[in-house]
């Protein structure tokens, strides 16, 4: 794809994300034929592109990392976007709605990086070694296309739907506890929603980053120390209205809450 038209497309994606408005499927109007190596070249200008407005990254996020999900798209590989620093709140934060398209939450299990993890062939065992603490995070995702409705390479192109991440601060070494069993539930207006195990993620969360660390690894990139990242949903993505109050609990991990007060 030519590099003015990839810039385009990550250009009328960010107007999207910045103008709150939805738009159609860029395979369904624009590039029918993309590629999944085109759509992360997409999105790699699209961080470029938030990078020179002065953002910076928290961390690189998995995503699809439940069968439900892959299988719901057919794909057998999840897939990673980018959280930046204007996306992420305290638990316990009011949120504008008014800032969103039509949002959606999901439970995850964060890592902090105490050391720079570089692949190929990076192990979950290594990428527990190299992590400073667990933290608990409701994910924000927040599609730019019409009605949440996508192809693959649509989806990455569009950062992986990032929008926004509620960060607990009950902190835990990765030792402390068997992430795979962790149990979480997600509740909206004190209604519970949904309910999983750390080892929906992949079989473990820790085996989704050290996924993540081998993918970025195809294009040179790495994680870095420091970084929050995003292990990928434990319970499924559900939507949320302005007015609603999230709250999410992992077992030994804590709970977090934020509420869309507009
Ligand atoms: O974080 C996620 O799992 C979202 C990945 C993109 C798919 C979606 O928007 O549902
Ligand atoms: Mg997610």
């Amino acid at each position: 794809m030519e590099a003015t038209l990839q810039r385009k497309l990550a250009t009328f994606l960010l107007e999207a994300e910045e103008n709150v408005h939805d738009v159609k499927r860029i395979t369904e109007t624009k590039v029918p034929e993309l590629t999944v190596d085109q759509a992360y070249k997409i999105q790699r200008d699209l961080v470029d592109l938030k990078l020179k407005k002065g953002l910076t990254i928290v961390g690189p996020k998995m995503g699809l990392t439940s069968k439900a999900k892959m299988d719901q798209m057919n794909v057998k590989d999840p897939i990673y976007g980018y959280i930046f620093s204007n996306m992420v709140h305290e638990g316990g934060s009011n949120i504008s709605r008014k800032e969103l398209i039509h949002p959606k939450v999901e439970a995850e299990i964060a890592f902090v990086l105490g050391e720079d993890i570089e692949g190929p062939g990076i192990t979950a065992a290594q990428v527990l070694r190299a992590t400073a603490y667990i933290v608990p995070a409701i994910e924000i995702i927040d599609s730019r296309y019409e009605n949440f409705k996508f192809t693959l390479p649509d989806v990455i192109a569009d950062n992986a739907s990032s929008s926004k991440v509620v960060i607990g601060d009950k902190i835990k070494l990765p030792n402390e506890l068997d992430l795979a069993l962790v149990g979480t539930t997600l509740e909206i207006n004190g209604e519970l929603k949904a309910a999983g195990a750390g080892a929906a993620v992949l079989g473990h969360p820790a085996h989704a980053v050290a996924m993540l660390v081998n993918m970025l690894a195809k294009s040179g990139e790495k994680l870095h120390k420091g970084e929050v990242i995003l292990s990928g949903a434990i319970t499924e993505a559900i939507l949320v209205e302005s007015g609603d109050t999230v709250y999410a609990k992992w077992d030994g991990l804590g709970e977090v809450s934020f509420s869309f007060v507009d």
